[in-house]
């Protein structure tokens, strides 16, 4: 309890100096992350399984885990009198969060204070509430009260204690949350005007969003996308602050703020994005109109040396991508992305830039808040996923995914099956479903403005009556249809047809 107690309060003055101090870093995450490093590999594969490339509530329970556990022997070593040795460990645990802040990108001094206030927080709460030799005093505290053996007495200033503490540690913690939010940048970005695109998006066909109910949107607006990523706190990067450097196995390094990025030749171009981690029938997938500027031409003026065959991007917080150069610079629209959806980015979706690579999932592509991309070989670095049991190559699988019917529903008569399929980059050629695993029949595609998006799909169909398992899949621009083989999410993307259960009756009843 005490120890708990101890170490909940010296977590909670971190995060308010977080909130207090810009440019400080909480040991939360970096703790988490050093422990999920160093956790067994089917522990790991475990939580992989439960929570993909979206891994926030292992990074945080890993570290809880970590600092509550330590607390708790501290918490034992107070009350069975080992002051000493409940300080050296509370001391110890700050050193790891110190260590853990230090291992990741940009470590800076300042960056420590919040681990330091928190552990001298956590060492005054020990030294104030844990039972004392006897005839010791606490300041504020009258002579008296500490008679040798009062039991009593210490026991009730145990609890008062433990309570104003608890409770202060409570309302810090929580302030020091809304604080973080005060480097928000929301006004900023509400206030940027994009300039048009030179070279603006393709008019999308007419007939690209199907008049079907129960089919999602072919643009999925910015506030309904999903969102995949390892931050606690979403990263406040002003614009004015940003830098993107481009370095490594280049001719020329380069430095570019955000006013030189906007001067730059720019294109719009609808793309879909889909992460590794979804599930077949998920919804891990979305489809925007991003604008910004050609990775290719920034990487052009740099100058690709020879070797240069990774493209590691790392976002302000550390996290880190890497993309085979090949496919970067093959010609596709891959950009450095700073408006989705006809405005400046959320900050959620990485404002002010962010990578969009049509073609690769998110986990090796889609660097949100980016702000370092070096060129190395590509064996000579792992980025953040590689070790933790992802592919290093992550092209998008090609994908169907029934959206209506509902799987279980009850429908009469003729039946729309509809939904959307993707196979980013190399086009969909085809989508079919079958039931009860008849023929194949082909669907009816929506149109689309390139190759890089999704295309919406439907099939009118007559059933006989009765229970019915409907299937579809899609073939891709080069022909290749949807392997049938099921595979999970990890290592490189779920595999497999969407199937669903429906009851079909004749339209008269
Ligand atoms: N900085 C940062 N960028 C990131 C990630 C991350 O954890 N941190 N996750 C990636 C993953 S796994 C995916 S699927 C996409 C999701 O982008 P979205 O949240 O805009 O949909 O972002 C990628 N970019
Ligand atoms: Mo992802």
């Amino acid at each position: 309890m005490l120890g708990l107690l101890a170490t909940g309060a010296g977590l909670a003055a971190a995060e308010l100096i977080v909130g207090l101090v810009q440019g400080s870093a909480s040991p939360v995450v970096p703790v988490g992350q050093v422990f999920i490093d160093w956790v067994p590999k089917p522990l790991k594969d475990w939580a992989i399984e439960q929570f993909g490339t979206n891994d926030k509530v292992v990074l945080v329970l890993g570290a809880l885990i970590v600092v509550l556990g330590l607390g708790v022997v501290v918490g034992v070593l107070a009350m069975r009198g080992a002051r000493g040795a409940a300080y050296a460990l509370t001391g110890v645990i700050g050193l790891l969060g110190g260590f853990a802040v230090l291992t990741r990108p940009a470590p800076s001094v300042g960056k420590l204070l919040p681990t330091i206030v928190g552990t001298g927080v956590s060492i005054a709460v020990l030294w104030y509430l844990a039972p004392r030799p006897a005839g010791a005093t606490v300041p504020g505290q009258i002579q008296a009260d500490a008679q040798p053996q009062d039991m009593g007495v210490d026991r009730r200033r145990f609890i008062a204690g433990a309570i104003g503490i608890g409770s202060v540690a409570v309302i810090a913690g929580g302030l020091g949350r809304m604080l973080q939010e005060r480097f928000a940048v929301d006004s900023e970005r509400n206030a940027l005007i994009l300039p048009s695109a030179s070279s603006s998006a393709p008019t999308l066909p007419v007939d690209a969003q199907l008049d079907i109910s129960g089919i999602g949107p072919f643009v999925t607006p910015s506030n309904e996308f999903y969102r995949i990523d390892t931050a606690l706190v979403v990263p406040q990067v002003s614009k004015d602050s940003w830098k993107l450097k481009i370095d490594g196995l280049v001719d020329n390094e380069i430095e570019l703020t955000f006013d030189d990025l906007l001067a730059r030749p720019q294109v719009e171009r609808y793309v879909t994005l889909s992460c590794v981690s979804n599930e077949i029938g998920g919804d891990l997938v979305g489809n925007a109109l991003w604008q910004g500027v050609l990775l290719k031409d920034v990487l052009e003026e740099a100058g690709l040396q020879s070797g240069a065959e990774q493209v590691v991007s790392r976002s302000i917080d550390g996290w880190t991508c890497g993309s085979p150069t090949e496919q970067i610079m093959d010609g596709r629209d891959a950009m450095l992305a700073f408006g989705m959806n006809g405005e400046p980015l959320p900050a959620r979706h990485g404002y002010p830039v962010r990578l969009v690579v049509p073609g690769l999932y998110g986990y090796v592509s889609a660097t949100k808040w980016v702000t370092q991309i070096r060129l190395t070989g590509w064996d000579e670095y792992d980025a953040y996923w590689i070790p933790r049991g992802w592919s290093k190559l992550g092209p998008v699988k090609t994908m169907a995914r029934i959206d209506t019917p509902r799987s279980g529903s009850d429908k009469a008569g003729t039946v729309p099956i509809a939904g959307v399929a993707w196979a980013v980059h190399r086009g969909i050629s085809n989508v079919q479903i079958r039931v009860d695993e008849g023929e194949w029949l082909d669907a009816d595609l929506g149109g689309v403005p390139s190759n890089d998006t999704w295309v919406q799909w439907v099939y009118y169909l007559d059933a006989e009556p009765g229970r019915h398992v409907i299937e579809a899949r899609a073939i891709d621009g080069e022909g290749n249809p949807q392997p049938e083989q099921p595979r999970p999410v990890a290592p490189d993307g779920a595999q497999g047809y969407h199937r669903i259960t429906i009851e079909t009756s004749l339209s008269s009843g």
